[in-house]
């Protein structure tokens, strides 16, 4: 058994235990401990104390510390001295590249405006002090009048579509799946992406329920489900809306639940009977048959729990797919039940003082918000008023993650636009970037967390001196504010200042919960009841009812489940979670990039057979945006007409454009959130060779 803080009797006095959390972008916010022997960082161990992290992290943060003393780790502030994305640069001290960064923002300010200057934040860490949480520097923008940064690369369009339904993005607290009779797993490969809340599913089978699994690829969670219900890719409205059909066809729709807590009912169930099963089979690709006999277990399993990920609303109509969602758990009354329900995104739970941290009153006007999704056609936009002329990314690799990668390097390749990276590492963004900074990695900043697939807040406590000359970006964003020569005080506030602001809420999910506490004992679950069932008093809507879609939102949504497809390529790529890496995060650790079969690419096969692709062989993916070559892997894990790989491979490391290539800016339908899943390529031999070679 390892020690945790607090075990001080049981550990040696040279060793010191700190308490943290994994700042990365997923679900889990997991808390964990980490041992220090001296100076060193040796050990992080997941907390065995906490409920959801349960003495557990992952097999990718198993080489975080090994990130941590990479070789390969930026150390230095450093100046582009080579053409962009030639990657040579030359270290610079930190006062030259805070001077060069304040000038170019002075001039850009004094030009063009504040809102030519762009903070392109990312998902690299989701921190309230350091990271996307609390969306770092925010202050700094708002006294600057820099562009909004709208945050639309991840899961803002169901967040939209849960929203329109219920009031608010917030489902169910995801461990109320241990209560439910029936889970739907719909979209989400949790044992990869988010794996934490799979053992609250078993013990839900424990008790008897049954998992089922919905998703084009038999990935790791279906083959630990029950059932696996495979549709084509971006159908799902069409599922969704059989089944509904099916319950009001079997009476088991709970009436009461749908007169005394809903909206629209009667116009939205008049839509449904163009929906039967046979109709649905068709678009789909599931049968009839199936899709009866999911509904009779939907109508006699309550409650039914879905677990709904960021994956299935990565496609054209997927806002409303959560929306439709909504919809099925309101026509069973399962919002009315522990344990029944959607569970999408926590993150609304935590009732943190934002306003202090985020000090919007700094902004002295409106400012233009700017969608991360659209950054190659933002920078590339010739009528943009004003220009793009500063571009400064953090916690982010867009040429690796963003969509429409060559547009994107187009318009980082400006000689006009001036860049700032801050990062860990050289990524592929950075190669386009004047001045690149090294960043503190989780061990040697302060931080606080949430999880957004939980309810517990944690305390990041620095463990280790920050490696080389690498500051936090907190520290980042002073030193900036001291160039500018701005003086409104909160811009020079200490991280602990910031906790302190932060905690100061009078929101009743922090009762009890103070800056000590919460530093003491390293995490606390928020002050939510037991059995918590969100909307049991009714909904965040204006009406406090749910809210059916209309007559003519059910129309948009139906048309927008196939606007994206292209009958030229005749494959969905879906380009998912990969077990063993985070987005682009650690595709540059040889041992997990090694374990990641993220840069070839699955077909089925008879794809692969009507193609004359062989299991190595190297491919062309391609569509008429962009393509990109890998080797090809064969497998009925995925069915006729879909493809599959993992996202987040760098370019430089893998020699050439990445999936993001083929991959359109093209916004879905609530949010403007990104389409990644809605992808239609072909693939076709480029020379056959074995994989060994
Ligand atoms: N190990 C690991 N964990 C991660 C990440 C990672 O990269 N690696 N990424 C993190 C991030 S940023 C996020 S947002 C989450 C994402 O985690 P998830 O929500 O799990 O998202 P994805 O992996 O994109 O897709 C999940 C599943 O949706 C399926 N899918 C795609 N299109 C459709 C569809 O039209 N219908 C249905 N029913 N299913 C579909 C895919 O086949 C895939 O298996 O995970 C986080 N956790
Ligand atoms: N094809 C395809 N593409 C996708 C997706 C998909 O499903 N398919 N998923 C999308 C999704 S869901 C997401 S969320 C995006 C994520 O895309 P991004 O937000 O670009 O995330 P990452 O690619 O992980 O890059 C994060 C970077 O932040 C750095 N970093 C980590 N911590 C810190 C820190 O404290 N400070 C600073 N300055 N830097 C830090 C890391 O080293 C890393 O280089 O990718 C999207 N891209
Ligand atoms: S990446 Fe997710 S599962 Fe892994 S340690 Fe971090 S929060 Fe936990
Ligand atoms: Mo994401």
């Amino acid at each position: 058994m390892s020690a945790e803080p607090g075990d001080v009797a049981s550990v040696p006095s040279a060793i010191k235990l700190v308490h943290g959390a994994c700042p990365l972008d997923c679900p889990d916010g997991c808390s964990w401990t980490v041992t220090v022997d001296g100076d060193e960082p040796v050990k992080l161990a997941g907390r065995k104390d906490h409920p959801f992290t349960a003495g557990a992290l992952c097999v990718k943060v198993g080489q975080y510390l090994e990130q941590t003393r990479s070789p390969s780790r930026l150390l230095n502030p450093k100046r582009r001295v080579g053409p962009k994305g030639s990657g040579k640069f030359e270290d610079v001290e930190w006062s030259t590249a805070i001077d060069m960064i304040t000038d170019q923002f002075e001039h850009a300010i004094e030009r063009w405006g504040g809102e030519s200057i762009w903070p392109y934040q990312g998902t690299g860490n989701l921190g309230y002090i350091q990271g996307l949480q609390g969306k770092s520097g925010r202050r700094l923008w708002n006294a600057i009048g820099a562009s909004r940064h709208d945050m639309t690369i991840c899961s803002i369009a169901g967040q939209e579509g849960l929203a329109q339904s219920t009031g608010t993005s917030l489902g169910i607290d995801p461990e109320s799946l241990a209560a439910s009779q029936l889970v739907l797993m719909w979209g989400v490969n949790t044992v990869t992406s988010g794996h934490h809340l799979w053992k609250f599913v078993q013990q839900a089978r424990r008790h008897g329920a049954w998992i089922v699994a919905i998703d084009p690829i038999r990935t790791r969670t279906v083959k630990l489900a029950d059932e696996h219900i495979a549709p084509r890719p971006g159908t799902d409205a069409h599922l969704i809306l059989g089944l509904i059909h099916e319950l009001v066809a079997r009476e088991a729709v709970d009436v009461d639940y749908l007169e005394s807590m809903t909206n629209g009912w009667p116009d939205f169930r008049g839509r449904l009977p163009e929906f039967a099963p046979t109709a649905i089979e068709k678009t789909t690709g599931v049968p009839a048959s199936v899709i009866t006999r999911l509904a009779a277990r939907i109508a006699s399993s309550p409650p039914v729990g879905i677990r709904a990920g960021m994956g299935l609303q990565r496609h054209a109509g997927g806002g409303n797919v959560l929306r439709l969602l909504a919809c099925l758990s309101a026509a069973t009354g399962d919002w009315g039940r522990y344990g029944g329900g959607v569970s999408y995104s926590t993150d609304g739970y935590f009732g943190l003082n934002r306003a202090a941290l985020d000090r919007d009153d700094l902004q002295t006007r409106p400012v233009r918000g700017l969608s991360m999704t659209r950054l190659g056609d933002t920078l590339n936009d010739p009528n943009l008023s004003p220009p793009v002329k500063v571009l400064f990314v953090y916690g982010a690799n867009p040429v690796a993650s963003a969509p429409g990668q060559a547009n994107v390097i187009r318009g980082l390749s400006r000689e006009d636009l001036f860049t700032v990276v801050v990062d860990h590492f050289q990524t592929d963004t950075c190669d386009y970037a004047d001045i690149v900074l090294p960043a503190t990695m989780q061990t040697e900043h302060l931080d606080i967390h949430d999880g957004y697939g939980h309810m517990y807040i944690a305390w990041n406590e620095p463990a280790a001196a920050p490696a080389g000359q690498s500051l936090s970006t907190t520290e980042i964003f002073r030193r900036i504010a001291a160039g500018l020569r701005l003086r409104e005080p909160c811009l020079y506030d200490s991280d602990f200042d910031i906790a302190r602001q932060l905690m100061d809420s009078t929101h009743p999910s922090l009762a009890g919960i103070t800056v000590q506490s919460l530093r003491e004992q390293g995490w606390q679950r928020l002050n939510y009841p037991d059995e918590f069932v969100p909307f049991a008093d009714g909904f965040r809507t204006a009406s406090g009812k749910f809210e059916f879609p209309t007559s003519a939102d059910f129309s948009a949504q139906v048309a927008a489940e196939t606007s994206g497809s292209d009958a030229r390529y005749p494959l969905s790529l879906l380009a998912t979670a990969s077990h063993y890496t985070l987005n682009s995060t650690f595709l540059n650790n040889e041992l997990l990039a090694g374990k990641s079969s993220g840069t070839a690419v699955t077909l089925s096969p008879a794809d692969a057979d009507s193609r004359g692709i062989a299991a190595g062989c190297r491919v062309r993916v391609f569509n008429s945006r962009g393509e990109f070559s890998t080797c090809a892997e064969i497998s009925d894990a995925v069915p006729p007409g879909v493809v599959a790989m993992t996202k987040g491979s760098w370019l430089k490391i893998v020699g050439g454009p990445t999936v993001n290539a083929t991959v359109e800016e093209r916004d879905a339908d609530l949010g403007g959130g990104a389409v990644f899943h809605d992808n239609n390529v072909d693939v076709a031999l480029l020379d056959r060779k074995d994989i060994d070679d």
